[in-house]
């Protein structure tokens, strides 16, 4: 069977393991995930504990959580290196590097604003901390990003990795909540821009939105989320 990604929507950060999977090239499959609705129930529950999106449903029908482990999936049988290097070089060393960054810190100093988001009705001095302190958060972890980004096209050299992808579904957060001044980060910026400009990650903007472009024709289409749970669940 292909591989199926149950990605998350809104603005999941798993759009660029979308687009990871499109630029791979192979055969996969797609489940859509509507995080606000889909998601917080027992049946959800069963293929991920941790009701969280991205779920990867293998090859061998095994179910995969978390990102990174995804990615390493996607790694290894990324035999032409369209979005990854070999393994041993100083390249993959620094694509790793980066996406344990982004998949950690950066990721997590967003989880205040989130609170705060899905938290309307509470208490008007803890919405406040949180957001004070979520933003303060989202700037120290931007500022660190920025003097990460090297005089490269991508993040690791001069084409889109799987570093670029693991940054692109997180970064566009902070615009979301209006968390950082964009202009504060220049290299970012123009960086973002590339990424987003690569017909993979259009493709994956495109899917989120509902939309289809023609792509790669690697993506057999989608699963309903009911399917892949009645299959693949423990
Ligand atoms: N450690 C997990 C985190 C995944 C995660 O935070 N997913 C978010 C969407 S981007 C989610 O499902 N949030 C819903 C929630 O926690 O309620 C990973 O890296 O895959």
């Amino acid at each position: 069977m292909e591989p199926i990604l149950l990605y998350g929507i809104p603005a999941g950060s798993s759009m660029g393991l979308v687009a990871a999977f499109e630029r791979v090239g192979q055969p996969y499959r797609l489940c859509r995930v509507d995080m606000l609705a889909e998601m917080k129930n027992d049946a959800y529950a069963s293929i991920n504990g941790r009701q969280e999106t991205p779920v990867l449903i293998t090859d061998q029908g095994k179910v995969l959580t978390e990102t990174m482990a995804i990615a390493a999936w996607l790694e290894a049988r990324d035999t032409q290196r369209r979005i990854s290097f070999d393994p041993r070089s100083p390249e993959a060393d620094r694509m790793h590097q980066l996406m344990a960054f982004v998949n950690t810190g950066f990721t997590a100093a967003f989880t205040p604003l989130w609170a705060a988001y899905e938290m309307e009705s509470a208490e008007p001095v803890l919405l406040a901390t949180l957001r004070d302190f979520g933003r303060k958060a989202v700037t120290e972890r931007h500022d660190r990003l920025e003097a990460m980004i090297a005089d490269t096209d991508f993040l690791v050299g001069d084409r889109l990795t799987l570093a670029d992808t693991t940054l692109i579904g997180v970064a566009r957060w902070a615009g979301f909540h209006q968390a950082v001044d964009a202009t504060s980060y220049p290299k970012l910026a123009a960086l973002r821009g590339r990424i987003e400009a690569d017909p993979a990650v259009r493709y994956a903007q495109a899917i989120e939105d509902g939309e289809k472009l023609a792509g790669s024709g690697a993506c057999l289409g989608h699963v309903p989320l009911a399917e892949g749970i009645e299959r693949f669940a423990a």
